[in-house]
């Protein structure tokens, strides 16, 4: 055993680590077979950023919420601002939805037809603006474009567009302001997506400039891939801007984290904190992009933040010079047990312990289990509002 009695010290860099959530996450969601409307959902952005706002109340670690446009559609975004401010929490990455309107059925920045590529930027440039209003900076752009069937267009053609609509795009950014490119490599489009893996992704970005990054989803790649392979990569060329965390076990499942193999996201955050990614000014902006049909909302995000910071703790407990020393004497059985001690170490009462020290609840589930919360939004709200698609 290279893991003996950690002390909560070991974890002292999880201080400034930082999750964004979802707003989507906290509305009704379910399959393309039905949606199932949940008691007390938000009704609008505000609600959204409500119920986020309890994620960090009691977690201590998600003080961002996403929004994706036009779903979270408002008439004063200083306002919305203010609201999330008031809630203790900020708004983080906007997401552009260009994949509802009937207009992008064949694509959208890819579409062969140029009215609708424009329409496609013009939408992206509202939510720079939108960006500015709130004070965001990250651009999150994942495209639905691409083919159901061999010739229905030109592939090659396709790319090129998508490379003029993104330098458009890229030249309305402020200093500071960022663009993040998101692959999946299946869904909607059955035969070819346009922008299918990190490879065209990474091409993309760095075509771009230098506020231009990758964004790893982990529900977007085939089954079995290396996705820790995937992260060290990017890292290794500086262009790992996010992360979309869910789980799954067949296809984009969005699953709350590290309920599918959390060995895999152990494996990931392992790349991560040997990079020393986990650090606020490393650039990788650790988000969440779920959908909760079967559980409730509120407690499935506290349960994923919590399974990450888990599986950051155990990637904080590799000893770094064993491992190196093993690697380097060519022991490939001590090298993977200095892995594999750190992750089958319980870090849940070190976590315990590191939480009640930032006066924190030591359990942020059973806390918010014991608050009046989900009662209240019961009582309170009716009607709640769509998440995903349809919306
Ligand atoms: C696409 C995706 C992308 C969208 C979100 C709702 O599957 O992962 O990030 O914005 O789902
Ligand atoms: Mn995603
Ligand atoms: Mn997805």
């Amino acid at each position: 055993m290279t893991v003996t009695a950690p002390s909560v010290e070991t974890l002292a860099s999880l201080r400034t680590f930082t999750i964004e959530l979802p707003s989507w996450a906290f509305g009704n969601s379910g399959t393309r077979f039905k949606v199932f409307a949940q008691p007390g959902v938000p009704r609008d952005p505000y609600e959204k950023i409500a119920d986020a706002a309890q994620v960090h109340r009691y977690t201590g670690v998600a003080p961002r919420v996403s929004l994706h446009i036009p779903w979270d559609l408002v008439d004063d975004y200083a306002d919305l601002r203010r609201h999330a401010a008031d809630l203790g929490v900020a708004i983080g990455a906007i997401n552009s939805n260009v994949f509802q309107d009937d207009d992008y059925m064949l694509g959208s920045l890819c579409h062969p037809q140029a009215a609708v590529r424009r329409k496609a930027v013009e939408a992206h440039l509202r939510c720079i603006e939108i960006m500015r209003e709130t004070g965001s900076r990250d651009l999150k752009i994942w495209l639905a474009d691409g083919l159901n069937y061999p010739g229905q267009d030109d592939l090659r053609a396709r790319q090129d567009r998508l490379t003029e609509g993104l330098a458009e795009i890229y030249a309305a950014l402020d200093p500071g302001q960022r663009i993040l490119l998101e692959y999946k490599f299946f869904e909607p489009a059955t035969y070819a997506m346009d922008v299918p893996d990190w490879g065209t992704a990474l091409l993309h970005v760095t075509a771009l400039g230098e506020q231009a990054m990758v964004v790893l989803d982990t529900g977007h790649h085939a089954p079995g891939t290396n996705i820790e392979f995937i992260v060290a990569q990017l890292l290794r060329v500086g262009r790992l801007g996010a992360f979309d965390f869910n789980s799954r076990f067949y296809a984009d499942d969005d699953l709350m984290v590290g309920a599918a193999d959390p060995f895999q996201l152990f494996r990931i955050m392992n790349e991560i904190v040997a990079a020393g990614a986990h650090a606020p000014d490393s650039g990788v902006n650790f988000m969440l992009d779920q959908n909760h049909n079967v559980e409730p909302k509120i407690p499935g995000q506290i349960r994923s933040v919590m399974n990450i910071q888990e599986a950051t703790a155990k990637a904080l407990l590799v000893d770094r010079e064993v491992l190196r020393a093993a690697q380097l004497a060519g022991d490939v059985l001590a090298a993977n047990a200095a892995l594999m001690d750190a992750y089958n170490t319980d870090v849940r009462p070190l976590l315990a312990q590191f939480r009640e020290e930032q006066g924190l609840p030591a359990d942020p589930m059973a806390a918010y289990a014991a608050s009046d919360y989900a009662e209240r939004i019961v009582a309170e709200r009716v009607g709640g509002a769509q998440a995903g698609w349809g919306a």
